[in-house]
């Protein structure tokens, strides 16, 4: 790090931030590459990176409509936990947090992981019933978690209103002291100049508007930018995956919908954990720079606009007084939504495709941010073996025909 004195630091504040050095090339398709990842997300980020570092395969483009980063990945509250139910899904995510452990010194970049710990409240006994059943499960897979009385919910967090009278009153939480939040640009940009280095092609306002199949197998993508080959492609484009889908010929059970978030004024440090109400339906956490940073379900509405309805945002608002009536006069700054794709068992897709060499990876829905390491780490393994990594055999289409559904609906954290 370099160190400034006070007249240093004043000319650098003044400087025009001229001659910065650029953190990823700019650089023309080739005309074949050995793997195209669409959607220059975190989930594609990652995915390239792993396949530079891990396997070896440095011939790969990263096509990107918008710029790195700018979809989901931008717009997410950064809610990074390992706490789901079943083991398929539990390992996946674990696997993700063991990586986010190590994330910054593996990229040499910072990506902010600040494990603040993130609490999930129960307003109910069947609330209290599902957060023992939860805790319970995650300890068996070697997943930190606990289980909060109301005493040690308010020394932890001293301002929510645990008052009994409340129309749902906390009884307790469940507790990840592990979990908390990163900085989601620098994990799109940690990723982005990893991938970069190892000679990865990142390709920006490149948007894939067609796939070339021939005999059952992609060849390649259509882009405004021309026809680029491909002996495999991977689908990383969250809420876009049914359109792309449907380019290939094929249907996903996946679902968009907008999902909303708003951050407040900053305000001097009130929060330092993150904490989640299902039922009272909203989470709020508080952010380096002081703003609240607040969120609930997704609207309910199918939709690809990046915005939301006014009525989520009222719904959200009222669920963040009830559980913090001191944060009733704190005004908001900005709002903005995203596209998340929602599966039937609110699980993702990490799959082959009908079409030979065609892979998706998508249906991580409002909970794919805290995935984003352990996504690209086994999309990138599937994609280099042509088969399914260990973790992420479970998530193939197959299993909305088998029926082996693995329904995480409960421990998703905000409604969908
Ligand atoms: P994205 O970042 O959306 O990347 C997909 C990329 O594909 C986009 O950049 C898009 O431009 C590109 N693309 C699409 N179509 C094409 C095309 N035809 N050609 C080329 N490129 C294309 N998850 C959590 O774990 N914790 C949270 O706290 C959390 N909060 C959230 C709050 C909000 C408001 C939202 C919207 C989401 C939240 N999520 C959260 C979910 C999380 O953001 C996503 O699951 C995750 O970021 C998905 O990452 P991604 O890289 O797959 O998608
Ligand atoms: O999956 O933990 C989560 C989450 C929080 C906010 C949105 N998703």
């Amino acid at each position: 790090m370099q160190h400034y004195s006070g007249f240093g630091l004043l000319k650098h504040g003044l400087s025009h931030h001229e001659n910065w050095q650029r953190m990823w090339r700019n650089p023309v398709p080739k005309a074949q590459y050995d793997v195209i990842i669409v959607g220059g997300g975190g989930h594609g980020l990652a995915t390239a990176y792993y396949l530079a570092k891990v396997h070896g395969i440095t011939n790969v483009a990263v096509v990107e409509k918008g710029w790195l980063g700018g979809g989901n990945t931008a717009r997410n509250t950064t809610i990074v936990r390992s706490n789901y139910l079943w083991d398929e899904a539990a390992w996946l995510y674990e696997h993700a947090m063991k990586l986010w452990e190590g994330l910054s010194q593996d990229l040499n970049y910072n990506v902010m992981f600040s494990q603040r710990g993130v609490m999930n409240l129960g307003h109910t006994l069947q609330d209290m019933r599902d957060i023992h059943r939860r805790v319970n499960a995650n300890r068996l897979n070697g997943i930190d978690g606990e289980v909060l009385d109301v005493k040690q919910i308010q020394e932890i967090v001293p301002h929510m209103d645990c008052s009994a009278n409340r129309r749902y009153p906390v009884m307790g939480a469940s507790w990840q002291p592990r979990a908390g939040v990163a900085r989601h640009d620098a994990v799109a940009w940690g990723f982005a100049r990893g991938a970069d280095a190892l000679g990865v092609d990142l390709l920006q306002q490149t948007e894939v508007t067609g796939f070339r199949i021939s005999g059952g197998k992609v060849l390649g993508v259509e882009t405004n930018r021309g026809f680029i080959g491909a002996k495999t492609v991977g689908c990383v484009a969250a809420g876009n995956s049914g359109v792309l889908a449907k380019m290939a010929g094929f249907k996903l059970p996946v679902e968009s919908h907008p999902l909303q978030a708003l951050v407040s004024e900053p305000m001097k440090p009130i929060l330092d954990t993150v904490v989640m109400s299902n039922h009272v339906h909203g989470y709020v956490s508080q952010s380096d720079k002081g703003d609240l940073v607040i969120g609930a379900g997704i609207d309910g509405y199918n939709g690809y606009g990046q915005r939301g309805s006014y009525p989520t945002i009222e719904h959200t608002l009222q669920a963040i007084v009830e559980l913090f009536p001191i944060f009733s006069r704190v005004r908001m700054n900005r709002q903005w939504g995203g596209i998340v794709d929602t599966t039937p068992d609110a699980c993702p897709i990490i799959s082959a495709t009908p079409v030979g060499g065609l892979f998706f990876n998508c249906g991580w829905g409002t909970g794919g941010f805290k995935a984003t390491p352990g996504s690209g780490h086994v999309f990138a393994a599937t994609l280099a073996e042509g088969k399914a990594h260990p973790l992420a055999a479970p998530f193939t289409i197959d299993r909305f025909i088998s029926g082996k559904l693995i329904d995480e609906h409960g421990a998703a954290g905000v409604a969908h």
